[in-house]
C-alpha cells in the first residue's frame, strides 16, 4: 500500500455558518473558525474540510455559489481567507474546500447571461430545453422533492435543477463549462489550499436525450434519479479535472458520490487510475431508509451494516481508499440514529466513535460529533431553515399527507439536525454567538458542551483524544489489513486490523443491552491486552465475554 500524507490524516467537517460567530450577527465566520484553531489541533486534527464559503445567495446555505473567487460577505472577506489559511498551515495542519461543480447559483453572472436571451453565448452553459406537451421536459424529480425543472417566462424554456430551483445545473457536456472550472480549480490550488471535497460529483453527467426515468422513492437505498447518477461518460470529465488541474498539485480529493458501486472503485479512486483519492460512499447512512425512501424511517439492520462495511473494507484493499464517516452536514446525527442518546449517550457516542475511526481509510469527524451532539426537535416548521425540509412539507400537504406524520419524519430526517449551532460552553446560545443564532440551539447545550467535556476526564470529547491518539501511535491502525470477526453475532460488530505481527482487535456492541460472545480460537492465545474502552476495565480474559450495553473494546495483540 502507497504511504501517503492524507492517508495518515485525522479530517475534521466545518459548517461555517453554524461553527463560530466571532462578530455577533448570528452568523458563524472564518473569524470564528480561527478562533477555534488550537481547539482543533488539540484534538488531533490534521485537515480542515471548510463547506462552501463563496459568496453565494444563500439559497442552500453556500451550496448555490454566485462568485467561485469570492468569499460570503457573512463569513469574511479574502483576506480573512488568507490569513485562516496561514493560521492553518502554521499549526501543521491543512485545508480543503468544497468543489460544487454540478450547479451554480441562479445569481452566478454565467447564469443570469445565460438566462436572458436564447442566443446568449452562455445560453449552453447550463441545461434548458422546450416544454414537453405544455409541461415539463421530462419526469426527473429533484433531490429536494418536486420537478427538477423551472420555466423560465423570459425565454419560454425549463432549466434543469437536481437541487434547489435556485441551483441551475451547469451543462458540463459543454467544453466551455469545464475550460472555465479548470482554470477556477487550479486558482484555489495555486493559493496554496490542499485539496478538495467534490460535491455532488456523481450527478454531473446527464443521460444523454434526457429521457423519463424511475424517480428515486421507489428504489429502497437510492436517492437520485438514474437519469443523472454516474453515467457512462462522466470519467471523461473526471479524467479532465485530474488531467488539467488535480494531478499537477499534492492534494486529496474525496467525491462526495453516493451510488457509486464498489464494483467500479477502481475507476473512481484506483491508486493510479481514479480520477479522485476517496469517495464518501452513502450505503451505511441509507440504512435507515424506509419503504418509502428517504425520509421515510426504518429500523437498521447490523447484519446488512456489517455486509456494507466488509464490502468496502475488503473492497478497496490494494485498490483504493476509504473515506470513513457517520455524519456530515446532511445527516441527522449518529448518536440519535445508531446509538442512544437518552440512557447511555456517552456509552453509545463512544462507541460509534470507536467503530468508524479504527477502520481502514481517512475518518472524517463532523462538528459537534466529537461532543456527542444529537438531533433537536422543532415544534415549529418555522424554527427550520433548510430549503430541502420546506419542499418536502409543501409536497406532501399538496397530496394530502398527514402533518403530525410529516413533521416526525422531519425531525428524524432533516439535515438542519446536523446544522443548529455548535455548542461550546453553557452560556446563552451555547458559546456560539452573542446574539439569537440563525438557526435556533438545540437546548441540550447546557448538559453537552465543550468546555464541560475538556474538563471531565471521562467525556466524549477526551476519548475522541485518545482514539485519535491511539490511531497515529501505531501504523497498523493506518495501513493494516481490515478483517471481519463474529459474523453471525447478532449484536456484536467485531474486527481485526493486522499488519505484520501486529493486530488489533476491535469489539463493539451496538445495542443498550447486555450481550455475550466467545474470542475466536486464534487469538485466544495471542494474549491481547486492553488499549482502550468506553468502559473502565483492565482485566480481561478471554475466554467467554460479557459486553455492557454499547461497549467498546480495542485490544492489542503482538
Ligand atoms: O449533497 C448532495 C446530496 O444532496 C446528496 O446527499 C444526495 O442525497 C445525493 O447526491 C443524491 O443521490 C451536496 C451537499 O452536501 C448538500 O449540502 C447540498 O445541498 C447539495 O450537494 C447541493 O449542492
Ligand atoms: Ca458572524
Amino acid at each position: 500500500m502507497h504511504k501517503v500524507w492524507w492517508k495518515e490524516a485525522v479530517a475534521y467537517e466545518i459548517y461555517p455558518r453554524s461553527f463560530m460567530d466571532s462578530n455577533g450577527d448570528g452568523i458563524g465566520d472564518l473569524q470564528g473558525v480561527m478562533s477555534r484553531l488550537d481547539y482543533l489541533k488539540d484534538l488531533g486534527i490534521d485537515i480542515i474540510w471548510i463547506c462552501p464559503i463563496y459568496r453565494s445567495s444563500n439559497d442552500d446555505n453556500g451550496y448555490d455559489i454566485s462568485d467561485y473567487q469570492d468569499i460570503m460577505t457573512e463569513f469574511g472577506s479574502m483576506a480573512d481567507f488568507d490569513l485562516l489559511m496561514t493560521e492553518i498551515h502554521k499549526r501543521g495542519m491543512r485545508i480543503i474546500m468544497d468543489l460544487v461543480i454540478n450547479h451554480t447559483s441562479d445569481e452566478h453572472p454565467w447564469f443570469i447571461e445565460s438566462r436572458s436571451s436564447r442566443g446568449n453565448p452562455k445560453r449552453d452553459y447550463y441545461i434548458w430545453r422546450d416544454a414537453r406537451n405544455g409541461a415539463e421536459p421530462n419526469n426527473w424529480e429533484s433531490v429536494f422533492t418536486g420537478s427538477a425543472w423551472e420555466y423560465d417566462a423570459h425565454t419560454e424554456q425549463y432549466y434543469l435543477h437536481l437541487y434547489s430551483k435556485k441551483q441551475p445545473d451547469l451543462n458540463m457536456e459543454n467544453p466551455m463549462v469545464r475550460h472555465d472550472l479548470v482554470r477556477m480549480i487550479r486558482w484555489w490550488l495555486d493559493k496554496g489550499i490542499d485539496g478538495f471535497r467534490v460535491d455532488a460529483i456523481t450527478h454531473i453527467k446527464k443521460l444523454p436525450g434526457l429521457p423519463d426515468m424511475p424517480n428515486p422513492n421507489n428504489l429502497r437505498y437510492v436517492d437520485s434519479n438514474p437519469g443523472h447518477r454516474n453515467i457512462e461518460g462522466i470519467h471523461e470529465f473526471l479524467q479532465q479535472f485530474k488531467r488539467e488541474a488535480f494531478a499537477d498539485y499534492d492534494i486529496m480529493t474525496v467525491g462526495e458520490a453516493s451510488g457509486i458501486p464498489i464494483t467500479e472503485a477502481d475507476r473512481w479512486i484506483g491508486e493510479t487510475s481514479g480520477a479522485l483519492n476517496m469517495i464518501f460512499q452513502f450505503e451505511h447512512v441509507n440504512l435507515d431508509f424506509g419503504p418509502e425512501g428517504r425520509w421515510d424511517y426504518a429500523t437498521w439492520d447490523l447484519a446488512e451494516w456489517k455486509r456494507i462495511m466488509n464490502k468496502w473494507q475488503t473492497g478497496l484493499e490494494g485498490v483504493g481508499w476509504n473515506a470513513l464517516y457517520l455524519e456530515n452536514h446532511d445527516q441527522p446525527r449518529s448518536v440519535s440514529r445508531f446509538g442512544d442518546p437518552v440512557h447511555y449517550h456517552k456509552e453509545s457516542s463512544k462507541m460509534l466513535a470507536t467503530f468508524f475511526m479504527l477502520m481502514q481509510g481517512t475518518p472524517f469527524i463532523y462538528q459537534g460529533q466529537e461532543i456527542g451532539m444529537t438531533n433537536v426537535e422543532f415544534a415549529e416548521l418555522s424554527d427550520y431553515r433548510d430549503v430541502e425540509i420546506y419542499n418536502y412539507y409543501r409536497e406532501r400537504l399538496l397530496d394530502g399527507k398527514d402533518v403530525s406524520e410529516t413533521m416526525r419524519r422531519i425531525a428524524y430526517r432533516a439535515r438542519d439536525n446536523a446544522r443548529t449551532p455548535m455548542q461550546w460552553d453553557d452560556t446563552l446560545y451555547g458559546g456560539f454567538s452573542t446574539v439569537v443564532p440563525w438557526i435556533r440551539s438545540n437546548p441540550n447545550y447546557h448538559e453537552i458542551n465543550v468546555e464541560q467535556q475538556l474538563t471531565d476526564p471521562d467525556s466524549i470529547l477526551n476519548y475522541y483524544k485518545a482514539l485519535i491518539r491511539l490511531r497515529k501511535s501505531s501504523e497498523v491502525l493506518i495501513y493494516g489489513k481490515y478483517q471481519a470477526l463474529l459474523q453471525e453475532h447478532p449484536e456484536i460488530f467485531a474486527y481485526s486490523r493486522t499488519l505484520g505481527k501486529e493486530s488489533y482487535l476491535i469489539v463493539l456492541n451496538f445495542y443498550g443491552r447486555t450481550t455475550d460472545f466467545q474470542f475466536p480460537a486464534e487469538w485466544r492465545d495471542l494474549l491481547p491486552e486492553v488499549v482502550l474502552s468506553n468502559y473502565d476495565r483492565s482485566d480481561r480474559s478471554l475466554n467467554q465475554f460479557t459486553l455492557k450495553p454499547y461497549e467498546a473494546i480495542v485490544y492489542r495483540v503482538n
